[in-house]
């Protein structure tokens, strides 16, 4: 008999013999009272079904007529009992197919799987995160190493010989922290632009280690490339200047600075108003003659999107007058050149008169007061001295109407038609009266 079956259907046919044909149903009339339809010929025979009252649950499967009690339930899958109301615990019961690298979460009937921090996927495979994908420069995991279970923490150990040769040096308790970046095999240090990313794991006897490093694809600036040793001597450099390539003359080494890699903005001829106060130049967006970048301190001038892009710590101011380059550097910190000039307010520094006068040489020559330093100084009378970069003096004791300026980008009294150098009035300045063009160069670092 089907274990299922709980009614039957008799057939008798009309020549007898007293053969009958059966029907059999897995459910009786009870709660199917309509579909039961009487027919010649045909008697129908019902079990008393303990399955009527639906004692299973969770959409077991309910047969009458076995065990004591009469019926028995065939449970689906994750659930259990001899009613199938009880949920299986598949996580703790190690019946579960997550990744070790997820989290098994118990639910009714099932069970969910749920990638770890730092992995992704569907929590039955689980792959971990190797990839920054906020940062456009290319990232790539380069080594991996697995290493017996008897580290210490001072020791030297090999590297698996996959895909890094030689050693990683283990120090200070940070395991994977003090990578050497000398060590990796196909790849200079130069182009390992940064560590960003280091795991351990110990399973049972073995201990991994994986690094994702960030590969230098580009200096930004001078001193990134002097700093990655793309280059430790003057020369024309390849930058990504907003992500895009733009050459230029990087000087490096202390010429009048101080060390380390110098990444040019502009370039200033003081006999010339293309950089007057006034320009545009100061508070736009747009370069001018961009060949003018990739050659060193000479006559050509230039604005570079350096001047907009480039943060720095340092500026370098450089005048050459009669073919003597003086420089002076000012400590100070800055998104771009563009954050401290383009506004037109005031910025100070507090170099002094004295170094302002360093970079015309000794002919140098300012009134004794005000003496108002540094970006966007200008006299409160907007025709008198005026410089974007520089320092200007006065004879009277306020800043109305300064009447000398060391500075670039200037204009105003008493020469409004130069645009770097020194301008004073006569005997109310220290040398005189003084009208110095000065070729102006202006480095970050
Ligand atoms: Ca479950
Ligand atoms: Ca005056």
């Amino acid at each position: 008999m089907e274990p299922d079956c709980v009614s039957i259907n008799l057939y008798t046919p009309a020549d007898g013999n007293g053969n009958y044909e059966g029907e059999l149903n897995n459910v009786t009339h009870e709660g199917h009272e309509d579909k039961l339809i009487d027919r010649e010929k045909y008697s129908y025979h019902a079990a008393e079904s303990d399955c009527v009252q639906n004692p299973c649950k969770n959409n077991a499967t309910c047969q009458s007529g076995f065990t004591k009690k009469g019926y028995r339930c065939l449970c689906t899958v994750g659930f259990e009992g001899p009613l199938c109301g009880k949920d299986i615990n598949e996580c703790v019961r190690d019946l579960h197919k997550c990744s070790d690298d997820a989290f098994c979460i118990d639910t009714k009937g099932s069970y969910n799987c749920t990638c770890k921090d730092g992995f992704q996927g569907n929590g039955r495979d689980c792959k971990e995160v190797l990839y920054d994908l906020e940062d456009e420069r290319k990232i790539e995991v380069v080594a991996s190493i697995d290493l017996e279970d008897t580290v210490n923490d001072s020791a030297t150990y090999p590297l698996a010989e996959s895909e890094v040769s030689n050693e990683v040096n283990y120090e200070n308790n940070e395991r994977g922290g003090n990578l050497n970046r000398q060590r990796f095999e196909n790849i200079s240090s130069a182009e390992i632009d940064d560590i960003i990313y280091t795991r351990t794991e110990t399973k049972k006897t073995k201990q991994s280690t994986k690094w994702a490093i960030r590969i230098f694809e580009g200096a930004t600036s001078c001193k990134e490339a002097h700093d990655h040793n793309i280059t430790n001597r003057n020369a024309v450099v390849t930058l990504l200047v907003d992500s895009k390539p733009v050459s230029v003359f990087c000087h490096t080494g202390d010429f009048g600075c101080g060390d380390g890699g110098w990444t040019p903005v502009m370039k200033i001829n003081g006999y010339k108003s293309t950089f007057h106060y006034d320009a545009n130049y100061w508070s736009n967006f747009e370069e001018f003659n961009l060949p003018g970048g990739k050659t060193g301190f000479d006559k050509e001038e230039s604005k570079l999107p350096t001047y907009w892009n480039t943060s720095f710590t340092k500026i370098c101011l450089g005048m050459k007058i009669d073919q003597k380059l003086r420089f002076i550097a000012i400590n100070k910190q800055a998104d771009s050149l563009h954050s401290l000039i383009a506004d037109g307010h005031y910025r100070n520094t507090s170099l002094g008169r004295d170094k302002w006068k360093e970079l015309v040489g000794s002919d140098a020559s300012l009134q004794k007061h005000c003496n108002m330093e540094g970006f966007n100084a200008f006299s409160s009378w907007m025709n008198r001295s005026k410089t974007r970069i520089g320092i200007v003096s006065n004879n009277e004791k306020d800043c109305q109407s300064c009447n000398s300026f060391i500075g670039f980008g200037t204009g105003g009294h008493p020469n409004d038609a130069k645009s770097c150098g020194n301008e004073a009035t006569d005997d109310s300045s220290d040398k005189g009266r003084k009208s110095i063009k000065a070729m102006g160069y202006i480095l970050v670092q």
